[in-house]
This record gives C-alpha cells, sequence and structure tokens, in this order.
C-alpha cells in the first residue's frame, strides 16, 4: 500500500481519536477504505445517506427506442458517417470506428527536452461493435445464445488485436446519461501501443501482490468474498458477482471467473455461456485475472444520478452508501427485467 498515513508512523500523527467514540460500526462510521487493485482510497460516510435529495432527477429511462431506424448509422443497411453501407447483419457487426481516437499511424513525437513536459508515442485501432440487430434490445434482454455470441465475438477481437497491441479494452458506455451516442446496442473496442493509466496501476499491483504472495490478487480476493458473504451480488458455477470493497460508484459491480483466466479467449466454451477483458503482451502474465468492471453512474436510483465534483475531484472519491449495504440492495433486484416485468412503469428504481 502506498498510502501516506497507512504507515504506523503517519498514523500517529493523525488527531487523537474521541476515547468516547463507541465500537465501529461501517454502516455508521466514516472510514477509508483501500482499493489494492488501482492503489486508491474512497471515503465512505454511510451516515450522508440520511440527507435529503433536493439536486437533478433524471428523466425516465425507458424511452421508445424504434427496432429498426435506417437513419442510425450502427442499424442493419444503414449508411455510417463515412459513407459505408452496413451489412443486414443478423448477429454481431464489428467495424472500425469512423472517428477513432487511435490509429495505427501517427509519427513519434521524439524524446522530451524536460521532465514536466513528457510526451510518448500512442498508436492503435478503435471498433465498434454491435450487438444485435435491433435496436431496442440490450445485452440483458438478448437471449443467453445471443450473448455467447457477443462474448466469442470479444474473445475473437481480443485475440486479434491482443496479437499486435499490448492492451485492447472493451466498454460499453451505456445510456444517455453516461454519453452514450447511440441507443443501438453496442460496445467499442480501442487496442493501444500503451498500457492505459488504468491498466497500468492494476499491472503493478497484481505483479506485486503476486511476487509478495504467490497467488493473483484477484483470485485471493474472490475467494476471501466468497468466504464473508457480505458482498456477493451473484455466483454461479463459473462466475461470482459482487460489489467490491473499496467500490467508489454505489452499485458498482466486479465480474470474476472462479478459476484463474488471464484473459477472455482463455475462456471455456461453459464459462463463454454466462461474461468480458483482457490483456496481451509477452513476457509473464499469470498474476492478471480476467475481470470486468460495472459502473452504473446511480447515486440512490435509476433518476438520481452520482457526480464525482468537488471532493471527488479536487481530492478522493467518496461514497454515501456502503458496499456491504449496496450489495444487499442488488440481491433483493428482481430476476425478472423491469422492462419485461413491469410493462406499464417507465423507471427502474432500486431504492
Ligand atoms: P458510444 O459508444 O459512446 O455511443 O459511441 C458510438 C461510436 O460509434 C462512436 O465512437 C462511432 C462513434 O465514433 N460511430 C461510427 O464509427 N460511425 C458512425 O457512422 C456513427 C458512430
Amino acid at each position: 500500500m502506498s498510502r501516506s498515513g497507512s504507515t504506523p508512523e503517519q498514523r500517529q500523527q493523525a488527531p487523537e481519536a474521541d476515547a468516547t467514540a463507541t465500537t465501529f460500526r461501517a454502516s455508521e462510521h466514516q472510514h477509508i477504505r483501500y482499493n489494492p487493485l488501482q492503489d486508491e482510497w474512497v471515503l465512505v460516510s454511510a451516515h450522508r445517506m440520511k440527507r435529503p435529495w433536493q439536486g437533478q432527477v433524471e428523466p425516465p429511462l425507458l424511452k421508445t427506442v424504434p427496432r429498426h431506424d435506417p437513419h442510425n448509422p450502427l442499424c442493419p443497411g444503414a449508411t455510417r458517417a463515412n459513407g459505408e453501407v452496413n451489412p443486414y447483419y443478423d448477429g454481431t457487426f464489428l467495424f472500425d470506428n469512423d472517428f477513432p481516437a487511435l490509429q495505427p499511424d501517427a509519427p513519434n513525437p521524439g524524446p522530451s527536452d524536460h521532465p514536466l513536459f513528457q510526451t510518448e508515442a500512442a498508436r492503435g485501432v478503435c471498433k465498434v461493435m454491435c450487438f444485435h440487430p435491433w435496436s431496442d434490445v440490450t445485452l440483458p434482454l438478448m437471449s443467453v445464445p445471443e450473448i455467447r455470441t457477443v462474448i466469442d465475438a470479444w474473445a475473437a477481437v481480443t485475440e486479434e488485436l491482443g496479437a499486435r497491441y499490448p492492451w485492447v479494452q472493451i466498454f460499453e458506455n451505456k445510456g444517455a446519461m453516461m454519453g452514450c451516442s447511440n441507443p443501438h446496442p453496442h460496445c467499442q473496442v480501442w487496442a493501444s501501443s500503451f498500457l492505459p493509466d488504468t491498466a497500468q496501476r492494476e499491472e503493478r499491483s497484481q505483479q506485486a501482490y503476486q511476487s509478495q504472495h504467490g497467488e493473483p490478487l484477484l483470485m485471493e480476493y474472490g475467494h476471501q468474498e466468497l468466504l464473508r458473504k457480505e458482498r456477493l451480488v451473484l455466483t454461479s458455477e463459473h462466475w461470482l458477482v459482487l460489489v467490491p470493497f473499496w467500490a467508489v460508484w454505489p452499485f458498482q459491480t466486479l465480474l470474476l471467473p472462479r478459476r484463474h483466466v488471464r484473459r477472455l479467449p482463455e475462456l471455456t466454451p461453459a464459462e463463454r455461456d454466462g461474461a468480458p477483458t483482457g490483456s496481451e503482451a509477452g513476457a509473464n502474465w499469470d498474476h492478471w485475472q480476467l475481470h470486468a468492471h460495472y459502473y452504473p453512474p446511480l447515486l440512490r436510483s435509476a433518476t438520481v444520478r452520482k457526480f464525482m465534483v468537488g471532493y471527488e475531484m479536487l481530492a478522493q472519491a467518496q461514497r454515501d452508501l456502503t458496499p456491504e449495504q449496496a450489495a444487499e440492495r442488488l440481491r433483493a433486484v428482481p430476476e425478472v427485467h423491469y422492462r419485461l416485468g413491469q410493462k406499464d412503469r417507465e423507471t427502474a428504481t432500486i431504492a
């Protein structure tokens, strides 16, 4: 752990705790928690849940999306921004992003002339993957064989791009609230010539943990969560879904395979019928464990979003609800998707 204040010497410098303080309870008493994967701390202040909410309320989630819109550039048969016409695809459809943030060729910026002004070359490929020909579905509304097709496509694109680039990031910007520009179900795949920041931190942490303890950090973490049973949301024969001990977003979850899997292409057929990202590059990557982060931007319900503002921007992340309370609420969410179970309901509320 590298936070100043975590060493005994530095802890001694903290102001004296109130001698009359009652026994510590995470659900009532503020504290900071360490994220050993990304080497960060989060301030947990569960007592703030009692404050009234007078802030922004988002519009209801469910707006009717037409199943096929010939003018939507992600739909089968539609014309994209670059003039290309999409095929009438009936499963997944992968294409090069017409507005890529990373391209295979760019001149090298050359050596930096000062340590405060550093640049490095950045090369890569950006792709877009449509999950389904229909615009009015999302992954959880698709059938298991349809989702399996997506997972196989993720594994294939990871394998293809991973042979050329050290990092392949698969991500889905979901919902207008998070800046998704198109309602058609899709994700993006960005492969880069460099390890992005978060991946670098995860690499350092996992590498250090493996050399210190002789096993992958996330394998031991999953094992501990299975024993502690406080933050589990779902468990299956092959997978765990849990609210991480260090979660920042109130309803953040982490998806972990139960066995040691370094990358998506290593998933067995049985495991694929149930999961996502990967990394690539020579050397030994045994300290890596495949995992997916899910960061819903919500504070209390589907219509009250969390903003990462003042303290978060200037100091560090903070949350109100504890991860244990969030896991309890998520476990209580009905298994039937709200769009199927409650036809007339326009919003999904977790509270
Ligand atoms: P979001 O996942 O954030 O909605 O982005 C959709 C991507 O689709 C976005 O990166 C790409 C955009 O560049 N796109 C195309 O490549 N071609 C198009 O014709 C429309 C959108």
